[in-house]
């Protein structure tokens, strides 16, 4: 496998080019030496010929036996030659005897050993619901310190059709994820979008990696409150007790925070507003004061509902009283005789008397009947 990915270059200069690939395990075949310099392996054996690295790792060793450069250590091109192209290592062939030194150059070409990656952690954003849409927002690039077709080609987004993914090259020639808002927000649908970002080399095979996004979306005032009902309708009993609840009101916002508080304000040019409180947190009308069917029986009060954001709605609440028999009839006696004959023929007119009953219906008709005696009209 390494003889195959091996290939000595030729000696130039009395310099010798070899190239091999990263990672190979330690002892693996780099060039024949021996041969590529014409030298005989009895002479190199007997001459003392020795490989040295130049600088402090020695990544090669000469093969006593065969003549030839094997790696002494395995070998991270990433690690030797970070954000370099063209990586390289030195070495000498020193024959001792002969006091000879024959400079070698080893290239160490890219293997894709390394997935692109994001780093820890997902990445968030905070997008306001209301954000136009062709929006766009920096997202984290991937790292692959790989080289050419290795390193990063491509990048994808995968998840939500409110989201599209868009690159751009920079002057370097490096490529930035732009994530781009295709299709209007709406926080009350949706208040959280999950994302695959994904990045991928061109090595083969390609290898990939992830980064999850959360988009968190923040809230807008796009909702005004919204009464259950445009009219609330509700009949009380003129006798119903000072400081009951009559009914509530109810508005909705499905916005957040105080742009969703809703507060209930009865409109204070309204003649019910000494009769009825609205509460303002729960929308419950209560009676002020005692309610009278023969005076009103009838109210008729406007009701509002104000998110904290300045978007209100307006509702119409009717109250009708209705009457209970709270009053006793009432008798005046508008005139009368001073004194009557008794003589006088039956049908005389004797006084004129007005009864009369404040209350309604039923509860006001007045029977006059047996109960009323000579006795009580002279009285
Ligand atoms: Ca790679
Ligand atoms: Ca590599
Ligand atoms: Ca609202
Ligand atoms: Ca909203």
């Amino acid at each position: 496998m390494c003889c195959v990915l091996v290939a000595a270059w030729e000696a130039a200069w009395g310099q010798l080019r070899y190239s091999v690939p990263e990672e190979l395990p330690k002892g693996s075949f780099v060039g024949d030496v021996a041969k590529d310099l014409a030298l005989e392996l009895a002479a190199l054996r007997a001459r003392g010929a020795r490989v040295v690295s130049q600088g402090r790792t020695q990544y090669f060793a000469l093969h006593a036996n065969s003549g030839q450069l094997v790696t002494a250590e395995r070998i991270d091109r990433e690690q030797i030659c970070e954000n370099v192209e063209l990586c390289v290592l030195r070495c000498d062939l020193i024959v001792e005897g002969e006091m000879k030194l024959y400079a070698i150059e080893v290239e160490i070409t890219d293997i894709n050993d390394n997935a692109p990656s994001f780093g820890e952690g997902e990445i968030e954003l905070r997008i306001n619901e209301i954000a136009s849409v062709r929006m766009r927002y920096t997202l984290r690039r991937a790292q692959d310190p790989d080289v050419g077709s290795n390193s990063l080609q491509s990048y994808a987004l995968s998840g939500d059709e409110h989201f599209s993914l868009s690159v751009q090259a920079g002057a370097d020639g490096e490529k930035r994820p732009e994530l781009v808002l295709a299709k209007a927000l709406d926080r009350e649908e949706a208040a959280f979008h999950e994302l695959l970002l994904t990045a991928s080399d061109g090595g083969e095979p390609a290898l990939t990696g992830t980064a999850r996004i959360r988009v968190i979306v923040l809230d807008a005032n796009d909702n005004a409150p919204a009464f259950s009902q445009a009219v609330y309708s509700v009949r009380v009993p003129e006798d119903v007790p000072v400081g009951s609840a009559l009914l509530s009101v109810t508005a909705t916002d499905p916005d957040d925070g105080t742009n969703g508080d809703v507060k209930y304000i009865q409109e204070i040019s309204d003649k019910a507003s000494k009769t009825f409180r609205l509460e303002p947190d729960t929308g419950e009308i209560k009676l002020l004061r005692n309610l009278d069917y023969e005076v009103t029986d009838f109210y008729e009060l406007l009701v509002q509902a104000h998110d904290g954001g300045g978007l209100s709605d307006t509702a119409k609440v009717s109250i009708s009283v209705t009457d209970v028999n709270d009053n006793a009839p009432e008798i005046s006696v508008r005139s009368a005789l001073s004194e009557i004959s008794e003589d006088a023929a039956p049908g005389t007119v004797v006084a004129l008397v007005h009864v009369q009953d404040r209350d309604s219906g039923g509860n006001g008709e007045v029977y006059t009947g047996p109960q009323w005696d000579r006795e009580t009209v002279t009285n």
